[in-house]
């Protein structure tokens, strides 16, 4: 895959080069290119903002460097090919697991960090008659700009490409995959600070401890992620797992998917 990424802090995406995205970068697996957005300004003091029309506080991206950035690095492409632009901003579509795992199919990915109070909105509209552009919020929590929400995407999609992680069955089992949370984990020593491990997981009984793992998952996701058991889609889940629910308070709407009725309040 090949990955473009613009800012006005190239420094920022240092970390691409380590860990994980910067191996796959060594491996040839990726590559990567950061642009300064300064480097497509004309003026003396490489100006990329301007006060809005309309009034109100801060700065906003001036469109014409951005412009000129997303048209020469597009002009990069072999044999007429074309990136998909992603623009992060905190008004953009959520970034999800299986919309990363998408974006982990596409041969060419240009990020652009947006800074201040965001982008001329004529940038998107104008490259959108060019190349296939999504506006990408990493969470609803308040970035300075897109830097950090950039490395967010890179490492999100570069760990899904073929050949980046040594063990793929560690994928399936990871969080957001099967719609559930992960189940908590323990290593050595099996008592610490008077804690000891469940002891379940000291048992060698591996049917008893796959239960407790899924149990365990079960309660959290219940616990610290309600909109993920009403997103479950009805016969997914097992008859245990459809009984634990019940037990924490989950019923059925209409729908057939689980609902949590409001507790009663105490007069
Ligand atoms: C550009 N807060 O926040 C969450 N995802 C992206 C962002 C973001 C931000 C400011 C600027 C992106």
């Amino acid at each position: 895959m090949r990955l473009d990424v613009v800012t006005i802090f190239p420094e920022y995406l240092a970390p691409l080069s380590l860990s994980l995205v910067g191996k796959a970068v060594e491996a040839g697996i990726v590559e990567l290119d950061v642009h300064d957005l300064r480097t497509w300004t004309d003026d003396r003091h490489r100006t990329v903002d301007d006060a809005p029309f309309g009034g109100g506080a801060g700065m906003v991206m001036a469109a014409e460097p951005w412009g000129r950035a997303l048209e020469s690095i597009a002009a990069t492409g072999v044999q007429g090919a074309r990136p998909h632009l992603l623009v992060t901003s905190p008004s953009g579509r959520p970034l999800t697991q299986a919309w990363a795992a998408e974006l982990a199919r596409e041969p060419w990915l240009v990020v652009a960090c947006g800074r201040y109070e965001g982008i001329d909105a004529r940038v998107v509209e104008d490259a959108a008659e060019h190349m296939r552009v999504d506006e990408v919020s990493v969470g609803d929590v308040v970035l300075a700009g897109g830097d950090a929400a950039a490395l967010v995407i890179a490492e999100a999609v570069v760990r899904l490409l073929p050949g980046v992680l040594g063990n793929p069955s560690s994928l399936e089992e990871e969080s957001h995959v099967d719609g559930v949370l992960e189940y908590p984990v323990y290593t050595r020593p099996s008592v610490w600070r008077g804690r000891p491990v469940p002891d379940v997981l000291l048992s060698g009984n591996h049917g008893r401890i796959a239960r407790w793992r899924r149990e365990q998952s079960i309660r959290r996701t219940s616990a610290r992620r309600p909109d993920l058991i009403e997103s479950i889609l009805p016969g997914t889940l097992g008859e245990a797992d459809v009984a634990l629910l019940r037990q924490l308070g989950w019923t059925f709407g209409p729908d057939g998917r689980f609902r949590r009725p409001p507790q009663a309040v105490a007069h």
